[in-house]
């Protein structure tokens, strides 16, 4: 059997909490001294989960951590990508605000945007999402958000109809000078961005002189059937299943009577339960409940135990 950077578990799963930033750990090997070195085969991680719950994020984030910034050349890719992330989430942000201004005026926007957010409304009523966002149309973009009705309505009104993540709010919030002529990403844009990953990507980096694969594949409903192709060579170290923490209260999109956590549970319990595993059940699966930062949020607005996975639990402090 080949070494590998991570100790199997003995049991089918172990469990990391993380957030934005965080890293695993790794363990050497105890008995080197005996070994002659030779290229050991790389960690090969397979990155599964639910989508959304920050797969191609937490690849990003050890990118940056183990090669470095990414280049000019590779951020730019991400220009499109922001666009129609701002673009999509404003006209939820707008249906949200039109719907909500109606009933209860404190989630009405000032008067002296109304000539400012119908040329918004005519920008989006072009329909195309990917298209470069003017520095005018960015002015209003700003304007708009900044303006505390529509921010009210944004964070006060929970419906999962309207959800703005929290990537959209850092897109606002940053409105002004995406919006700018010339503007390039950064690489804190980059790992904010929301891009729906399909088909299979490997990205190759190394920790302490150790070759890491990490496999990232979308994770929708009909991309889940590639999971599997991934297995087929055999040489996966362990599966990194990432489920985000802080979907406990919110329905999920492909089902609004569950929540995205119990959706990711559910997924996790038919995909890695030792029974049920449809690849080699030796392959250790590491559940990563990620988004902890928003979970730490949430917990303050949201009553955790409405999730009935989390009944008997108290949040303290
Ligand atoms: N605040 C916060 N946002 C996160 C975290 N992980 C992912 N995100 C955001 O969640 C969105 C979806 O992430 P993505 O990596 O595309 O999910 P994937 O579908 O599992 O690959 C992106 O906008 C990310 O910026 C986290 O730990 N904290
Ligand atoms: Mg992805």
């Amino acid at each position: 059997e080949s070494e590998t950077a991570l100790t199997k578990p003995k049991l089918p799963a172990q469990l990391w909490i993380g957030g934005m930033g965080a890293v695993c750990t790794t363990e050497g090997a105890e008995d080197e001294k005996d070994v002659e070195p030779a290229p050991a085969p790389p960690t090969k991680l397979v990155l599964l989960g639910p989508g959304q719950s920050g797969k191609s994020t937490l690849v990003k984030q050890l990118l940056r951590i183990h090669r470095g910034g990414m280049e000019i050349k590779r951020r730019r890719v991400y220009l499109e990508p922001i666009n129609n992330d701002i673009l999509t989430s404003l006209e939820i942000l707008l249906d949200k605000v039109n719907k909500y201004k109606k009933d209860d005026a404190k989630f009405a926007y000032s008067e002296t945007l109304e000539g400012d957010v119908e040329k918004l409304s005519e920008f989006l009523d072009t329909g195309d999402r990917h298209v470069a966002i003017d520095e005018d149309i960015g002015n209003i973009i700003q304007k708009f958000w900044n303006d505390p009705g529509v921010q009210r309505c944004c964070y006060s009104v929970n419906n999962p109809e309207f959800e703005i993540t929290p990537s959209a709010t850092y897109f606002f919030e940053h409105a002004y000078r995406i919006c700018r002529k010339g503007y390039i990403p950064s690489t804190d844009d980059v790992i904010r961005v929301r891009w729906r990953t399909t088909g299979i990507y490997e990205e190759v980096f190394e920790v302490k002189g150790e070759r890491y694969v990490l496999v990232d594949l979308g994770g929708q409903k009909s991309e889940r059937r590639k999971w599997l192709k991934c297995f087929a060579n055999g040489d996966v170290t362990a599966v990194l299943f990432v489920a985000a923490l802080s979907g406990f209260a919110m329905g999920c999109k492909e089902n609004y009577n569950v929540t995205q956590l119990e959706e990711a549970f559910n997924l996790f319990e038919n995909f890695a339960s030792p029974e049920k595993q449809e690849f080699d059940s030796k392959i250790p699966v590491i559940l990563f409940l990620n988004k902890f930062d928003i979970f730490c949020e949430n917990v303050k607005t949201q009553n955790i135990t409405d999730c009935p996975l989390l009944k008997g639990f108290k949040v303290r402090g």
